[in-house]
């Protein structure tokens, strides 16, 4: 793993400076530091060619807004991709993230991550793009918050991102549920005090609290995340024990 870059991913912007503190924190700064991912920050006026190094322009047929240039990302996109890589474009019509999505990326050995304005890209620059990603259903100012959305989720899939006590809690066993709660000391904070089955020292009583209490957050908080779901036989019983059984209310 050491010395051996896993990803690399290139970062094309108009503004590469809004990506150097969130990539020099945290998890992303180790795995950088540790060869797990390569990032480049490279600047699309550095492919504009006239004088004014000039990356949009008036649309043709009138409107609001600029466009910006194909030339330009067309030649930063050239200049940078290999025979393997995955061109993506961050924009509200992309293909929604999902953690699914993210791990189909995160496959890659490339990304080329182009950010660009809402008001968009000259048509005829979707001829360099491979797919378009979107992160939600609103708009931004550009798509540099969206790359680092992706990169963020990408990078912490990558082999030795995650430090030996971390996990990327993938297929794990609350996989595609809202995640149980948690606790740490002290045993009692302003008169609340952590569940007695976390101190019992009872693995398999634990585990099947930690699984009822996903369980219940997924329904009452995103039960479309159930809809999907093939249940196995011991999520069926903490279902029907969660929807049958009169519990105290303690927010969960
Ligand atoms: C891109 C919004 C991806 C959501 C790009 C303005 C964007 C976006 N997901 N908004 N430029």
């Amino acid at each position: 793993m050491k010395g051996k870059v896993h990803m690399q991913i290139d970062i094309l912007s108009l503004f590469p400076e809004m990506f150097v503190s969130p990539f020099e924190s945290s998890i992303v700064k180790r795995a950088r530091e540790k060869g797990v991912v390569n990032i480049n920050l490279i600047n699309l006026r550095d492919f504009a060619r006239d004088r004014h190094q000039q990356v949009d322009d008036y649309p043709y047929g009138g409107g609001a807004g600029m466009v910006m240039k194909a030339d330009v990302i067309m030649r930063a996109v050239k200049a940078v991709r290999k025979e393997h890589s995955q061109v993506i474009y961050l924009s509200p019509r992309g293909r929604p993230l999902s953690q699914a999505l993210v791990r189909e990326l995160a496959a890659a050995s490339h990304l080329v991550l182009l950010c660009g304005h809402y008001e968009g890209i000259d048509e005829r620059a979707y001829t360099v793009i491979d797919q378009e990603v979107s992160i939600g259903d609103y708009v931004l100012t550009g798509g540099e918050i969206p790359a680092m959305v992706v990169t963020d989720a990408v990078i912490r899939l990558l082999p030795g991102a995650l430090g030996a006590e971390e996990s990327p809690e993938e297929e794990s066993f609350t996989g595609g549920l809202l995640e149980y709660p948690h606790y740490t000391r002290p045993q009692e904070v302003e008169g609340l005090k952590v569940p007695e089955v976390l101190i019992s020292g009872h693995h398999q009583n634990i585990e099947r609290w930690r699984k009822k209490q996903a369980l219940k957050r997924t329904l009452l908080q995103r039960p479309d995340l159930l809809l999907e779901r093939n249940f196995d036989e011991e999520e069926r019983q903490l279902l029907m024990e969660i929807i049958f059984t009169r519990e105290e209310h303690d927010g969960q």
